[in-house]
């Protein structure tokens, strides 16, 4: 395959679209004026894009919850119950339709029927299919994304798109390192492709679709610069196939100043790197992620972690907050847990809403050590691709000069090595083949080393597992006992 970055023919596009709409017979309801007309017809307080530009223009951040279910009716029961809690709906996608196994999903439909209750861990939404989405759409008041994990989302993404949900996250690397084992990704960045100008066809028609890459990652000790990286290869990979309505995210780290940095960096290397590279036309948001790590047992303790994700979202002044639930160390949350998050985080974002982090010399600093990190590593992405950064990209993981912590993917080096310094921001103690300048490395080793000496041990990899587990035993830095 000649992987570039080259917006779709569309006479390959179509022949393309003629298969995806046979791989599952839901796919032959799908008819794209239809899905135009239909998206046309919405009115815009389901508009995700609606919501997101009022959100940035005035300075506010939206919460979202991560919510899906097997059966329709339940399904609807569920988003209507959290709808008063939240700004913005989610139809979080089963793993089964994510694997792209739809007989597997069915199964699980008919048992979840007999059952009585969802035996899914999210929507199948390709099995329930057009009309049966769009009961879902008609039955809320607010704006829908679908939320999944998919490398191949080619048949969600036509289904769904024509049923009127107005957002669809994910992207060929971030729905591919963290979830697939052996997807080589230039075909899941191929796949994306056929997402993004599926997307960009319906901009053409008038129809405002928002793009959200999966700004987490592994969710594991993600440093800011490697998922910036990710998201801003996936922003332009969006753009070059017509998308206009981006949100770049980021997975909260659990440092305040850190937390802030990333959030301000990635808005502005968003702005840089799109403009670079010719795109003027398109809206851009952010959204920050509460903790994607392990999470306490113990729900009291679960709320603390989310209210100060909920606080950083503000403070950091995210277009909008994915928010966790006090049942997040034991699985898929009931819809009351899902709520009491809800509650907990505009509670918190009601009160943080009117403060301003005070400019300050250490914030500028963390700003700038991001966008250095992240210039230098895209730096050799687009050399790495002869200037296509989408091969580059390929070639990038390949070279372990894009690697993901703790990522399950084959194609991913897993040589990068991140851990906390003293206070408890993310930093690297083993690059790997990142090509991070060396004063950059010099001061991580050096935040790295303080911390060594708070604690009386030398930095090891006993400190990166400590890390990954401090924040499930009540504390940011995996200090020893
Ligand atoms: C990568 C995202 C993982 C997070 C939550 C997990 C975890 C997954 C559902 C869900 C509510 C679902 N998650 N599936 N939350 N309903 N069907 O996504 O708990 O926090």
């Amino acid at each position: 395959m000649q992987l570039r970055n080259q917006k779709l023919a569309m006479e390959d596009f179509l022949r393309e679209r003629a298969e995806v709409l046979q791989t599952w017979p839901t796919g032959k309801d799908v008819d794209f004026e239809d899905g135009v007309r239909y998206q046309l017809a919405l009115p815009a307080s389901k508009r995700f894009s609606a919501a997101l530009a009022e959100a940035e223009r005035d300075g506010r951040t939206l919460s979202q919850p991560r919510a899906g279910v097997a059966l329709v009716d339940e399904h609807i029961k569920l988003l209507q119950f959290l709808e008063p809690s939240c700004d913005l709906l989610p139809s979080t996608i089963d793993a089964y339709t994510r694997l792209n196994h739809y007989e597997k999903a069915a199964e699980g439909v008919a048992r979840s029927v007999e059952a009585g209750t969802s035996l899914l861990n999210g929507f199948p939404a390709v099995n329930h299919g057009l009309a049966e989405c769009r009961r879902v759409v008609e039955s809320l008041t607010k704006p829908v994304q679908v939320r999944h994990g998919t490398p191949d989302a080619r048949l969600l993404g036509e289904i769904t798109l024509a049923a009127g949900f107005t957002a669809y996250e994910g992207g060929g690397i971030s729905y591919n390192i963290p979830y697939a084992k052996k997807v080589p990704l230039d075909v899941s960045i191929r796949h994306w492709q056929y997402c993004d100008r599926l997307v960009g066809l319906y901009e053409e028609r008038g129809v405002r679709i928002n793009r959200e890459p999966f700004g987490p990652l592994s969710g594991t000790l993600v440093p800011p610069f490697v998922s910036h990286s990710v998201a801003i290869i996936e922003g332009l990979l969006a753009l070059e196939q017509g998308c206009k309505c981006i949100t770049l995210g980021y997975g909260q780290a659990g440092n305040l100043v850190q937390d802030i940095a990333a959030i301000r960096a990635l808005r502005e290397l968003g702005h840089e790197f799109f403009r670079a590279a010719g795109h003027d036309d398109y809206a851009l948001s952010t959204v920050f992620h509460q903790w994607m790590g392990g999470f306490p047992e113990n729900e009291s303790m679960a709320f603390a972690v989310i209210g100060w994700g909920s606080a950083m979202a503000a403070l950091a002044g995210a277009t909008k907050v994915i928010v966790k639930t006090p049942h997040e160390a034991s699985g898929i949350p009931t819809k009351e847990a899902n709520r009491q998050g809800l509650d907990a985080t505009r509670q918190m974002l009601n009160m943080v809403r009117e403060q301003v982090f005070p400019a300050s010399p250490v914030l500028d600093q963390e700003v700038e050590l991001i966008k250095r990190e992240v210039r230098a590593v895209l730096a050799r992405v687009f050399a790495l691709g002869d200037g296509d950064v989408a091969l580059g990209a390929v070639r990038a993981f390949e070279a372990g000069v894009l690697d993901v912590p703790f990522a399950p993917a084959a194609c991913n080096a897993g040589k990068l090595l991140p851990v906390r310094d003293n206070e408890g921001a993310m930093r690297v103690y083993e690059p790997g083949r990142v090509p991070l300048p060396d004063d950059v490395l010099a001061y991580h080793k050096d935040k790295i080393a303080a911390r060594a000496r708070a604690e009386n041990r030398a930095p090891a990899f006993q400190m990166v597992v400590d890390d990954i587990y401090a924040i499930s035993k009540s504390r940011l830095i995996g200090r020893p006992r």
